[in-house]
């Protein structure tokens, strides 16, 4: 029986999968109905504020579902959201048995899905594939429970860990196909994050050049805005608004002048060091939609970000190039720890190859 279910949950997973961007924030979540072995509806969470997977499986079946299991990446929902839940729809069904992959976090589910279900006298087996469901998910699984974003420190660094030459060239280190998935990245987050000094040195866009794709929010970290007025990323706010992190230490005058220019001044708390205090502005963010943030430096910002505990997940690309240089920048600079002992440990690291060049990636261990 196992093998079957870890069969059909394979197929909801890549179900669920094909809703990635367009659910955000709810969950991917995809089910698959089978009777007699065979596959008799299927179908996944499209859209957000759209039917949950469970009622597009039912709308898409070929005969009646009495008696047949059910196959969801996510424990069917027992509230009344945007659309009603799920797991009565499955008791009205007279569905014989539910798969589930993750439980739901979410306050308002978490386990009261399962045991409606049970109540009413259905089989239910939890836990098939729930690593991937809740990897697949991990944006959700965060932010549902604690409304803070999502974050993941991106970076793109040569064989011998350099991210730019000594004289700050760092266009491009990695090949063609890394830089596209970074794209992909960028359109399926809701949030990009730099500090100042990356605007200043490299004065990226920061958009998702994806045809017909979204762009993310920019989040420049600037505590005494020194952001240059002419910079990019304070061009095309309609195509892609920019939020400016910074303190009660900015310069009155050029606030005023950047908000007449359209661009949205965030004041978060400070710091003992009068830096922006990370943890604050992810709970300001993550209270205006925000679920989820790629960081793409600099050192200094991906080394403060640590420090300040609010790192999810970490992607390192690494190109097949030596560049050398003492003074040449590494990914995570500032202070540095000083004892082993301290360093963050990184788990579940996996290795792929993107084109010419090696995605080394994990998540940040919060032991
Ligand atoms: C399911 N199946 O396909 C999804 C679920 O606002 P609503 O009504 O869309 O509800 C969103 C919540 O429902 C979301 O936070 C999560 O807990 C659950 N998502 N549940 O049974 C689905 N997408
Ligand atoms: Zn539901």
């Amino acid at each position: 029986m196992h093998e079957k279910d870890t069969h059909f949950m394979r197929l909801a997973l890549e179900l669920a999968e094909k809703g990635r961007g367009a659910v955000a924030p709810n969950p991917m979540v995809g089910a698959v109905i089978v009777k007699d072995g065979r596959i008799i509806g299927s179908g996944y969470h499209e859209r957000f504020g759209e039917g949950h997977a469970e009622v597009n499986a039912f709308r898409s079946a070929t005969e009646d579902v009495a008696g047949a299991t059910i196959y969801v990446t996510l424990e069917p929902c027992s509230h009344y959201g945007k659309t009603p839940p799920c797991s009565d729809k499955i008791i009205e069904k007279k569905i014989g048995r539910v798969v589930i992959a993750a439980l739901d976090p979410n306050p308002l589910v978490s386990g009261r899905g399962v045991k409606k279900l049970q109540a009413a006298g259905i089989e239910v087996v939890t836990g098939i594939l729930a690593e991937e469901s809740s990897r697949l998910n991990e944006v959700f699984m965060k932010y549902i429970v604690k409304k803070e974003p999502f974050v993941v420190m991106k970076a793109a660094m040569s064989l011998d860990g350099k991210i730019a030459t000594r004289t700050g060239e760092s266009q491009w280190i990695t090949g063609p196909a890394a830089r596209e998935q970074v794209h992909h990245l960028r359109n399926a987050l809701s949030g990009i994050m730099v500090g100042v000094q990356t605007v200043i040195t490299d004065d990226p866009q920061l958009t998702s050049r994806i045809p017909g794709g979204k762009n993310p929010v920019r989040i420049i970290v600037d505590s005494t805005l020194r952001i240059p007025m002419e910079a990019n990323v304070l061009k095309n706010q309609d195509a892609a608004k920019t939020i400016l992190a910074t303190t009660t230490r900015a310069d009155r005058n050029k606030v005023a002048l950047l908000e007449a220019a359209g661009i949205e001044i965030l004041t978060v708390p400070a710091k003992d060091d009068g830096r922006t205090d990370l943890k604050s502005l992810m709970e300001v963010l993550g209270e205006r939609g925000v679920d989820s943030i790629l960081l793409e430096g600099g050192a200094t910002l991906n080394f403060a970000a640590l420090e300040a505990g609010i790192i999810d997940k970490v992607q390192v690309y690494i190109a097949p190039k030596l560049i050398g240089g003492a003074t040449a920048k590494t990914p995570v600079g500032g202070d540095g720890i000083e004892k082993l002992n301290q360093a963050f440990r990184v788990i579940g690291l996996k290795a792929s190859t993107i084109g010419e060049d090696i995605l080394l990636e994990g998540y940040i261990s919060k032991q």
